[in-house]
C-alpha cells in the first residue's frame, strides 16, 4: 500500500455542486442511483474520477445518454468528459447485509444505516470521496414499509408516500452544501423520544432520539444533554443550529463513539443508553460529552469542514476542547480538567512516546482510518486549550468568531484556525505552530534552588525524537507558575504564565520571606512532563496547600509515583510521607468528594511503567499492591468513614452524588486491600442492593479482584441479571479482562469462547481483547501466551473490520519498552500478523510501523 502525503495536496480536478441519491432499500440487494451536476474546477483537460470501494457499476451514463469511454482504474471509475459542465448518472447495487466492516452502508439489529467518514461514502456510491468537495443533497429512500417504518437523512423531510409492493418512501433534502463524508441515512423500525428547541434567534428546531422500542426510557438524558448543547453553544460561542430538525439515532454496532452527520447524528448506543440500573456514572457522564461533541461538530466540522485528512485535528482537536469545556460547566471543572489529563497520559502520551508517534497535523498516512488518534483528537484539544490561555477569554471568542465567519461553507486548514488565533488575539504564533508539526510529549525539567530571600527556577526543555523526527525544535509551553511559604501555607507570589520558548531559560524571584515551595504547570496549562525535582516533604506540603486543585492532584501523583517507582527499584517501599498526606487528604473537609477520590487513587499500573526505564510488570504489580494493602490498614478507620458518609439514600445524578458514589466505590477498593475479613461481604452487599450500575459494577470489580468464594456468585448473579442486554454484557466481560488476579489470562481466554462472545459487535471485541491488553500485569504475562492471544483474535477480527482490529494493535507495539524476552515475543506476534494472508491496509500499517 502506498502513503498518501499532505504536501501532495492539489485542489479537485471536478466539483460536485449537486446531487440526488435514490435508495431502493434492501439488506441483501440495495439499488443506488446517483445523480452528479459536475463542472470543471480550472483548466485542465483531466477526466472525472469518481471514488469507488468495492463497487460494480450498473450503468454509467453523461448528459442523459450512455457514457462513452469510462473505465475503472483499481477501484474507481474514470470518465473523460468533454465540456464543464455535465450531469453524471451511475447506478450500482450493494448489500448492506454482507458489510461487516460496518462503513458505508450497512445492517446492524435489523435496521439500515450509514458510517461515512472518512471514506465510507465510496462503498455506497461512485463519488469524489474527498472532504472538500461539498454538494447539496437530495434523498430518496423506498423501502418495506412493515421492516423499516422510519426513513431518516440529512437536512429536513420533504416528502413521504406509499409505493406498491408494500413498500413506501421518502425524501430528504439537506440545503447546506457538505462533504461526503457526512451523509447519512437510516432505515428502522424505531420510536423517538421527541423534543424541541427554541434558538436565539426564535427558530423552533425539532428533536428526535431515535432508538428501538424497548430502548425508548433509556433516551431522556441524552435528549436533555442535547437541549443543554445547544443552549451552550449559543451561549458560549455564539453557534446557532440551522436546520429544522435534529435528529440522532442509536446503532448496536459501530466502530466510533458516534458521527456527526449533518442534522443525523448516528451513534454507538453505548453513547446514548441509560438508565440508573444499567448505566454508571461514567456513562452518564460520556453520554453528555459525546452528545455535545457531535451536536459542536454542526459548526467545527460541518459548517466548516477539513480541506483534507491532514487537517482532521481541525475539528476534532477543537471540539474535543469544545465538549472538555461544556462538560467542565456541568459540573466540576477541576474533576473533570483531571480526568482529561488522566485519559491523555494513558492515551496520548505513550502514543507519543511509541512507533505510531505522529504530528498533531501528520505528513502522511496510508489509512486515515488509524489517524482517529489520541493525538488528534486529544493532544489536539490541548493545542487548542494552550491558545486559549495565550489569548485571554475574550480574545479567544473574537478569534473563534473570525474563524466561523471567515470559513463559513468552506473547507479550511489548521493553518487557518491558527491564523484567525493571532489576527484577532493580536499575537505571534510562529514558533506555536511547531505543536503541529512536531510529534513527541515535551520534557521540561525545573530547578526551583533559593539563597536567602531569592530564588532561581532553572527550566530546560527537550523533545525526544520520534519516527522521521529525529532532531526538534523548542516549543513554545505555556507554564502557569506560582510558589507558596513551606512554614505559612500560602502564596508568596501571583500566579503568572510563563511562555517557555528556548531551550534553557531562568526565573528569578525576590524579597521571598521564607523558603519558596514551586508549584508548576498548574491547571497543567501546557501537555507535557515536567521534573520539578521536589522532595517527598514538598509534594505532600503542595497536596495540602496548593490553591490550584489540578496541582493538589499532581503533587500526591507525583508523590504517589516517586513512591511507587522507589519501591520497584529497590523492592521496598517507605510509605509513611504518602499515607500522611492521603489522610490529610480525605479527611480536608473544604474538598469535595469527587476530587478526594481522585486524588487518593493510586497512578495505573501502566502509568507506573510509563516511567520506568524497562518496564517490569510483576514488580510493578507487587508494589502497588503493597502500597494499596498499606494505604488501606494505616487508614482503614478513615476508609470506612469515608464509605458510611458517602452512603446514599436513592439514586440522583448530579455531581454531589456522583462524587459520593465515586469515593465510596474507591474507599471500598481500600478496604478491600486492607485485607479486612469484612470486605467481601460488604463488596456483595453493595453489589446485591445497589439501586445504581456504578455502585453494583464497583462492588463486582472489587470481587472479581479477590479470591472471596462470593467472587463467582457475583459474577453469575451479575451475568443473569443483564442476559441479553449488551451493553451491560460489555462491562461484565471488561470487568474480568481488567482483574488484577494471577488467573486473569486463562479467564480472558475462557471468556473468547463464551457464547456471548463476537468480534463481529466492536464494543463486545473492545470490551474483552481491547480491555485485556491494557491489562498490563495479564498482557504481558512472560510467558507470551497474552501476546498469542491478543494476535489471533485481531487476525481474524481483520477479516471482519480491519478499522476495529486496527486500533487495537498498539499494545502489542509497545515492545521497546519492555526487557528483551517480552519484546522478542511481542515483536513474533506482530510478525506473524504482518505475514498473515489478506492482511488490510489497516493492519498492514499498524502493524509494519509498530516493528520499526
Ligand atoms: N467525527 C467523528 C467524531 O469524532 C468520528 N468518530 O465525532
Ligand atoms: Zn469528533
Amino acid at each position: 500500500p502506498q502513503a498518501i502525503r499532505r504536501e501532495d495536496y492539489r485542489q479537485p480536478d471536478w466539483l460536485v455542486p449537486d446531487i440526488a441519491l435514490d435508495f431502493d432499500l434492501d439488506p441483501a440487494a440495495t439499488r443506488v442511483r446517483a445523480t452528479l451536476q459536475v463542472t470543471r474546477n480550472g483548466t485542465h483537460d483531466r477526466p472525472l474520477v469518481l471514488n469507488g470501494d468495492g463497487l460494480v457499476a450498473v450503468s454509467v451514463k453523461t448528459d442523459g445518454g450512455d457514457a462513452q469511454g469510462w473505465r475503472i482504474e483499481g477501484q474507481d471509475l474514470v470518465i473523460p468528459l468533454p465540456g464543464d459542465a455535465h450531469v453524471i448518472e451511475t447506478e450500482v447495487v450493494i448489500a448492506p447485509e454482507r458489510n461487516t466492516q460496518l462503513q458505508g452502508l450497512y445492517a446492524s439489529s435489523g435496521m439500515l444505516c450509514t458510517q461515512c467518514e472518512a471514506e465510507g461514502f465510496r462503498r455506497i456510491t461512485f463519488f469524489p470521496d474527498r472532504p472538500d468537495v461539498l454538494s447539496k443533497y437530495k434523498v430518496r429512500m423506498t423501502a418495506d414499509k412493515a421492516r423499516f417504518p422510519v426513513l431518516l437523512a440529512n437536512g429536513d423531510p420533504i416528502a413521504q408516500g406509499d409505493a406498491e409492493g408494500g413498500r413506501h418512501w421518502a425524501e430528504w433534502h439537506d440545503p447546506f452544501p457538505k462533504p461526503s463524508y457526512l451523509f447519512a441515512l437510516v432505515a428502522g423500525d424505531l420510536v423517538a423520544n421527541t423534543g424541541s428547541f427554541t434558538t436565539m434567534s426564535g427558530r423552533e428546531v425539532q428533536l428526535g432520539i431515535y432508538v428501538r422500542a424497548p430502548d425508548l426510557p433509556k433516551t431522556d438524558h441524552a435528549l436533555h444533554a442535547l437541549k443543554l448543547s445547544m443552549k451552550w453553544d449559543e451561549e458560549v460561542y455564539g453557534r446557532e443550529y440551522d436546520l429544522d430538525v435534529f435528529n440522532i439515532v442509536a446503532v448496536d454496532d459501530f466502530n466510533f463513539g458516534a458521527m456527526e452527520n449533518k442534522g443525523l447524528n448516528v451513534f454507538n448506543s453505548r453513547y446514548i443508553l441509560a438508565d440508573p440500573d444499567t448505566a454508571t456514572d461514567w456513562d452518564y457522564d460520556a453520554i453528555a460529552a459525546v452528545v455535545a461533541h457531535e451536536y459542536f461538530h454542526n459548526w467545527s466540522g460541518n459548517r466548516v469542514t477539513c480541506r483534507d485528512w491532514f487537517q482532521l485535528s481541525l475539528k476534532e482537536g477543537f471540539t474535543v476542547f469544545r465538549d472538555q469545556s461544556f462538560s467542565a460547566d456541568q459540573g466540576s471543572a477541576a474533576v473533570k480538567r483531571i480526568e482529561d489529563v488522566r485519559n491523555l497520559r494513558a492515551s496520548q502520551f505513550p502514543e507519543d512516546a511509541g512507533p505510531l508517534a505522529h504530528p498533531v497535523r501528520p505528513d502522511e498516512y496510508i489509512e486515515i482510518s488509524n489517524f482517529y488518534t489520541a493525538t488528534i483528537y486529544n493532544k489536539g484539544a490541548e493545542l487548542i486549550r494552550m491558545m486559549a490561555t495565550i489569548l485571554g477569554p475574550s480574545k479567544f471568542r473574537a478569534a473563534t468568531d473570525l474563524y466561523f465567519d471567515r470559513f463559513d461553507g468552506t473547507a479550511a486548514t489548521c493553518e487557518d484556525f491558527v491564523a484567525c488565533m493571532e489576527e484577532a488575539g493580536g499575537v505571534d504564533l510562529g514558533q506555536f505552530r511547531r505543536w503541529y508539526s512536531q510529534a513527541g510529549t515535551p520534557r521540561v525539567s525545573a530547578n526551583l534552588v533559593q539563597d536567602g530571600a531569592t530564588a532561581r527556577l532553572a527550566l530546560a526543555q527537550t523533545v525526544p525524537p520520534t519516527p522521521g523526527q529525529p532532531v526538534k525544535e523548542p516549543m513554545v509551553l505555556p507554564l502557569k507558575i506560582r510558589l507558596f511559604g513551606e512554614k505559612s501555607g500560602t502564596p508568596l507570589t501571583d500566579e503568572q504564565l510563563l511562555l517557555f520558548d528556548k531551550p534553557e531559560q531562568e526565573l528569578r524571584f525576590e524579597a521571598l520571606p521564607e523558603r519558596a515551595v514551586l508549584s508548576i504547570n498548574r491547571g497543567f496549562s501546557a501537555p507535557v512532563i515536567v521534573d520539578a525535582n521536589r522532595s517527598a516533604a514538598d509534594l505532600a506540603f503542595l497536596s495540602a496547600h496548593d490553591d490550584d486543585p489540578f496541582a493538589r492532584y499532581e503533587a500526591m501523583q507525583q508523590l504517589m509515583l516517586d513512591t511507587l517507582v522507589a519501591a520497584v527499584t529497590s523492592g521496598k517501599g517507605d510509605h509513611a510521607a504518602l499515607i500522611d498526606a492521603v489522610r490529610n487528604t480525605l479527611t480536608d473537609p473544604s474538598l469535595d468528594r469527587a476530587f478526594i477520590a481522585e486524588a487518593v487513587l493510586l497512578p495505573s499500573d501502566s502509568f507506573i511503567g510509563d516511567q520506568m526505564a524497562v518496564v517490569d510488570p510483576e514488580a510493578i504489580y507487587r508494589a502497588r499492591e503493597a502500597l494499596r494493602a498499606d494505604l488501606g490498614k494505616a487508614l482503614e478507620g478513615e476508609w470506612r468513614a469515608a464509605y458510611e458518609g458517602a452512603r446514599a439514600n436513592r439514586f440522583e445524578y448530579s455531581p454531589a452524588a456522583n462524587g459520593a458514589r465515586r469515593l465510596k466505590n474507591v474507599a471500598l477498593g481500600y478496604i478491600a486491600a486492607s485485607g479486612a475479613g469484612d470486605a467481601a461481604a460488604l463488596a456483595y452487599a453493595q453489589f446485591d442492593a445497589a439501586d445504581n450500575m456504578t455502585d453494583r459494577q464497583g462492588g463486582l470489580a472489587t470481587l472479581v479482584n479477590g479470591t472471596s468464594a462470593l467472587r463467582e456468585k457475583a459474577i453469575q448473579a451479575f451475568y443473569q441479571r443483564y442476559a441479553g442486554n449488551a451493553l451491560v454484557l460489555d462491562k461484565w466481560f471488561q470487568t474480568q479482562a481488567f482483574s488484577s488476579r494471577d488467573d486473569t489470562l486463562a479467564a480472558v481466554e475462557t471468556l473468547a469462547k463464551h457464547p456471548d462472545f463476537t468480534l463481529a459487535n466492536p464494543n463486545r471485541a473492545r470490551a474483552l481483547i481491547g480491555a485485556f491488553s491494557m491489562n498490563q500485569r495479564a498482557f504481558h504475562d512472560r510467558s507470551g501466551r497474552g501476546y498469542r492471544f491478543v494476535a489471533d483474535q485481531l487476525i481474524a477480527l481483520d477479516r471482519l473490520n480491519p478499522q476495529t482490529a486496527a486500533k487495537l494493535v498498539p499494545p502489542l507495539g509497545r515492545w521497546k519498552r519492555f526487557d528483551a524476552d517480552r519484546a522478542a515475543l511481542m515483536r513474533g506476534e506482530l510478525e506473524r500478523i504482518v505475514a498473515s494472508p489478506g492482511l488490510s491496509k489497516d493492519m498492514f500499517e499498524q502493524a509494519t510501523k509498530s516493528l520499526d
